[in-house]
């Protein structure tokens, strides 16, 4: 890994212009890690953009007053084409920014990918990734350490707290170790505040999110003698509590809360088909169950899309491979 530390340094130090991005449907590791490096780069005497697919979800607004996030259109393509180098961090899939992947691919910029994610695409010029770490704004930490120690500023630091806090589940997730409380004390020593993080992501929330949790919790079923619980969310329910796909956020948590539940999953109808989230306890691998179904994620965490079914179809279909596997 320091080989790639090193030759990262190198790429901060020689490039002039950086164009970062993350996964569609960003969460605050994503946007956290994207935020940090920004500023970071952009204290050196950088030219810095962050792009992004999707809009920044309201309770990580609070986030882009550290460096700012565009949403892609095409008229930032001139800016892709032309960086000098392009950064993918908290995912390691041009098809989670499809909307400008193409564009990416064009482009000569130099690309480095910085991720926690199992099995990456061949895109980058770079890979800096660590399956071990729960959360890319810790491995990020990591690279800043290395670059420079002093240039993890109060801001810098408030942003890798946010993304390391949230992709740990609140410090309670398998991947958290000693590692990240010692770099949660060193984020800690640098100023940040975790009541004021906290306030920001969890205390800011609207009405029509507890309407849809509402809804969200009595769909849940129960299969496999209590094995497997799954959450079920037609399109209607968004529009009945006013609120929208990228409002489930954290519910994945509740499929898992269940006594004797080893896997835990949530659909959500799609206007073009099904997305999937699938957690387990312990030893259980979601991660190949996933990629079932084309998607992936981690051993305990991971994601699909389904097209071209129904919602229930979907439901049945992944219920019953899920079954399969826990046979
Ligand atoms: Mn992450």
């Amino acid at each position: 890994m320091k080989e790639q530390f090193s030759q990262l340094k190198h790429i901060f130090e020689t490039k002039q212009s950086f164009v970062i991005t993350t996964h569609v449907n960003p969460d605050a590791d994503a946007i956290g890690s994207e935020v940090a490096l920004a500023s970071f780069l952009h204290n050196k005497g950088k030219q810095v953009k962050i792009v992004n697919q999707s809009e920044t979800p309201d309770h990580l607004i609070f986030l882009t007053k550290i460096f700012p996030v565009e949403t892609y259109s095409s008229h930032l393509d001139h800016h892709i084409l032309k960086a000098d180098c392009f950064i993918v961090i908290d995912t390691n899939s041009p098809k989670r920014f499809s909307a400008f992947a193409d564009i990416v691919q064009k482009s000569k910029a130099y690309k480095v990918c910085i991720d926690h994610h199992l099995e990456h695409d061949q895109f980058a010029d770079l890979y800096i990734i660590d399956t071990e770490v729960p959360a890319a704004s810790e491995l990020l930490y990591r690279i800043l350490v290395y670059v420079d120690n002093t240039s993890i500023t109060k801001p810098i630091a408030d942003a890798l707290y946010a993304g390391i806090m949230t992709d740990t589940g609140s410090f309670k997730f398998p991947k958290t170790d000693s590692e990240t409380h010692t770099i949660t004390a060193d984020l800690l020593a640098r100023g940040v505040n975790p009541y004021e993080i906290y306030q920001e992501i969890f205390e800011n929330g609207a009405i029509n999110k507890l309407h849809l949790l509402g809804k969200a919790l009595e769909s849940i079923e129960m299969h496999d003698n209590g094995k497997i619980s799954a959450m079920v969310l037609p399109r209607s329910v968004f529009s009945e509590t006013n609120s929208s796909e990228a409002d489930v956020d954290n519910f994945t948590n509740y499929v898992l809360s269940i006594k004797g539940v080893i896997v835990g999953l949530v659909f959500v109808e799609l206007s073009d088909g099904v997305k999937v989230s699938f957690r387990s306890k312990g030893d259980i691998s979601v991660n190949t169950l996933a990629k079932q179904f084309n998607g992936g994620g981690h051993k305990n965490a991971a994601g699909a899309r389904i097209k071209g079914l129904l919602l229930r179809e979907a439901v049945n279909l992944v219920i019953e491979k899920t079954k399969l596997m826990l046979r």
